[in-house]
């Protein structure tokens, strides 16, 4: 198995070939937290879990195989993915961030990072230029989603990771709506990929993990010890789910995108609904470059009911397939309301100034019969105008 294959094929293998003991086709679950030494530090690669494990080393493996990275790092959620990352900076260090970003990245950089005198700035950076404008010399990260989350914006990979390196900052990209089956940031540019592989990863909304990956060995180093220092890892079970979730990303994500791409053009056909973001649109304004960038649009969609939050409101208590929840990814389809729910860390000034609208509804679009979710949606919406009227 080498990573030339390719995509569907690393996604099946990458990172384990049978056990040469026991031929066993999948993983065992090392649960040992300590492994015997020869004698003191004298051992066969693993001292104690925290530090590494077996069963963390094959996901580490294989994620870094799917997004082409040389080295990758597990962490016990998407959030200390990032703090972890962050934590490579230090007082009087700046990062420029994506205005549209997961709330809690949002909160990580505001009321964690900020007090440790880690300064940020969110810019809408859907024009690469905005980013050469507020860099400053201290600058030392540039941190994007893209597509975002959750208005769905499509960034220029390529184009912000020269500006970033031309100042001399890094420039990290949290991947967690695209999947490296749609999109691999590290071969654009990007010196960092991160994902919160509770999502399209693992897919099975049963985990909560994250991962980094990057080509840069000196910030690899870094990372590991940082990962071990600050000790957020995610338990063997858990990267043994990922692990099996990963197996049919692929296939999963084909499903997503077909579904959603259904779903984007009769909601922007709808009357109560305002407005669709989704960049598998024609109409959407990043349609273009994600046809450049991304295999496929994704399976997120965001749009915007008429009548506000008592629309949103209803609309979330009246589908029936949809279930209203956070999270993303899974093989259910989610529905949920940003301001509300996964966005409402965010102060509301900023929220609207970033169009994160009152009326603003997110789905998960899930693996069930596209004409049962449209049926749901249909219906859900004819309840919302009805209350309106
Ligand atoms: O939940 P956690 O595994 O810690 O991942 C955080 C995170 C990071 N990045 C993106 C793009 C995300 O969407 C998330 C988590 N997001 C949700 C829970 C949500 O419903 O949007």
């Amino acid at each position: 198995m080498t990573t030339t294959h390719r995509f569907d094929t690393l996604a099946v293998h990458a990172g384990y070939e049978p056990d040469p003991a026991t031929g066993a086709v999948m993983p065992p679950i090392h649960l040992a937290t300590t492994f015997a030494q020869q004698g003191p530090g004298v051992h066969r690669g693993f001292e104690y879990a925290r530090t590494d494990n077996p069963t963390r080393r094959l996901l580490e493996r294989c994620l870094a195989d799917l997004e082409g990275a040389r080295f990758g790092l597990c962490f016990s959620s998407g959030c200390a993915a990032l703090a972890t990352v962050l934590h490579t900076l230090g007082p009087g260090d700046h990062v420029v961030c994506g205005d549209d970003v997961y709330g809690g990245t949002h909160r990580l950089l505001r009321r964690v990072m900020e007090p440790l005198g880690v300064g940020a700035d969110f810019v809408d950076l859907t024009e690469p230029r905005r980013l050469r404008e507020a860099m400053t010399p201290r600058t030392k990260m540039v941190w994007i989603e893209s597509p975002t989350n959750p208005l769905l914006k499509v960034l220029d990979i390529a184009a912000l990771a020269e500006i970033a390196h031309a100042a001399g900052a890094r420039l990290g990209v949290d991947n967690t709506f695209a999947t490296p089956a749609l999109q691999r940031p590290l071969e654009l540019g990007a010196d960092l990929v991160l994902h919160s592989t509770t999502k399209y990863l693992n897919g099975h909304s049963d985990v909560v993990g994250g991962f980094v990956a990057t080509n840069d060995e000196a910030l690899a180093e870094r990372l590991r010890f940082l990962q071990n220092a600050i000790g957020a890892v995610p338990s063997p079970f858990d990267c043994f789910l990922v692990l099996r979730g990963v197996r049919t990303l692929p296939v999963r994500m084909r499903r997503h995108c077909e579904s959603a791409t259904q779903l984007a053009l009769w909601l922007a056909a709808h009357p109560a609904v305002e407005r669709v973001h989704y960049p598998g649109l024609p109409s959407h304004p990043g349609h273009a470059l994600a046809c450049r960038q991304m295999r496929a649009p994704g399976g997120m969609i965001s749009f915007v009911v008429r009548g506000g939050l008592p629309a949103a409101r209803a609309l979330l208590e009246s589908t029936r397939l949809f279930t209203c929840a956070e999270s993303l990814g899974g093989v259910e389809s989610l529905i949920e309301s940003p301001p509300l729910m996964t966005h409402g860390s965010i102060p509301a000034a900023e929220r609207e100034r970033v169009g994160i609208v009152d009326g603003l509804v997110r789905v998960s679009v899930g693996l069930e019969d596209v004409d049962d979710l449209r049926d749901d949606l249909a219906h859900a919406l004819e309840v919302t105008s009805r209350g309106a009227r």
